[in-house]
């Protein structure tokens, strides 16, 4: 088979435009995510490109249902190119004396642990193959820690320090890790953030021309086409009107 891209949370958001980008491009491409009836939806939106889609429906916090759903993959969608480890959010912005803790639980699960669970089934597959690139979603959350931000902030610094790990980890096997830390982004991020409360979601963005998740696509694309010799290890990337978490220029509307 040709190249091949697995994108965790495929069923949204940067990973369902990642996953675009690059069947446009003639990848094979593997998506995840919990909600199926999403993937059946990703297939028929790729069925336009003449590439093969192969979907995966399983929840990245469940290591040994991560473990048996990707190790029953047909052994020729195990020669996996490129690894996005896309899957994560934000639930909840609380002070750390009033939050919910089954939101923490949430992040830090899904964020953190289940990005390891992952990565910890793909990357041998990449080393035994002697190349592969792993791309991992951070946040400018990881570095610039706002009020409220606490857990949320947490793991994406933690996604930072595994990315940078996971390079020094890898280096001799000739596998590339790269950290994507975008800014403010409309997809369904705010609505997930806030249960639901799509008023609250929508202002967020108000007055600000947000990233677009074909933004994060091209950036990811750009990166994973550049020659075998060169790796971007970390790349930030923001709105204009964004110069950090608290230095938005919004328009007023
Ligand atoms: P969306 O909410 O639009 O998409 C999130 C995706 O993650 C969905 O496909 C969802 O699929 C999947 N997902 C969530 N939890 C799980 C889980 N437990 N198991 C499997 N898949 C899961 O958000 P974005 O596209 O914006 O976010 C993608 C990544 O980018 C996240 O890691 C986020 O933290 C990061 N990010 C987002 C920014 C933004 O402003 N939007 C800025 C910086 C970083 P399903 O629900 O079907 O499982
Ligand atoms: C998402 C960006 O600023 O909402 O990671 O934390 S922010």
């Amino acid at each position: 088979m040709d190249r091949i891209i697995m994108i965790t949370g495929a069923t949204a958001g940067f990973g369902r435009a990642i996953a675009r980008k690059f069947a446009a491009n003639g990848y094979n491409i593997i998506i995840t995510g919990r909600r199926k009836e999403r993937l059946d939806e990703v297939i028929k939106e790729l069925s336009e490109f003449n590439t093969e889609i192969l979907t995966l429906n399983f929840d990245v916090r469940k290591r040994y249902e991560a473990e048996a759903v990707i190790n029953d993959m047909p052994e020729k969608w195990k020669n996996i190119d490129i690894l996005v480890n896309n899957a994560g959010l934000a639930v909840g912005l609380s002070h750390v004396h009033d939050a919910n803790v089954d939101d923490w639980d949430r992040m830090v699960d899904t964020n953190v642990k289940g990005l390891l669970y992952v990565t910890r089934i793909i990357a041998p597959l990449m080393v035994a193959r002697g190349r592969g690139h792993i791309f991992n979603i951070s946040s400018i959350a990881g570095t610039d820690i706002y009020e409220n931000g606490n857990v949320y902030c947490a793991t994406k610094s933690a996604v930072n320090t595994l990315s940078r790990a996971m390079r020094i980890d890898l280096v001799r096997h000739n596998i590339k890790v790269t950290n994507i830390a975008p800014g403010m982004a409309e997809t369904e991020f705010s609505l997930v953030r806030f249960k639901g409360d799509k008023a609250r979601a929508k202002s967020v963005y108000q007055g600000v021309d947000a990233l677009t998740a074909d933004d994060i696509a091209e950036v990811i694309y750009y990166c994973s086409t550049l020659p075998a010799h060169v790796c971007i290890s970390d790349l930030t990337i923001t709105p204009t009107q964004q110069a950090g978490v608290n230095y938005v220029a919004r328009r007023q509307e």
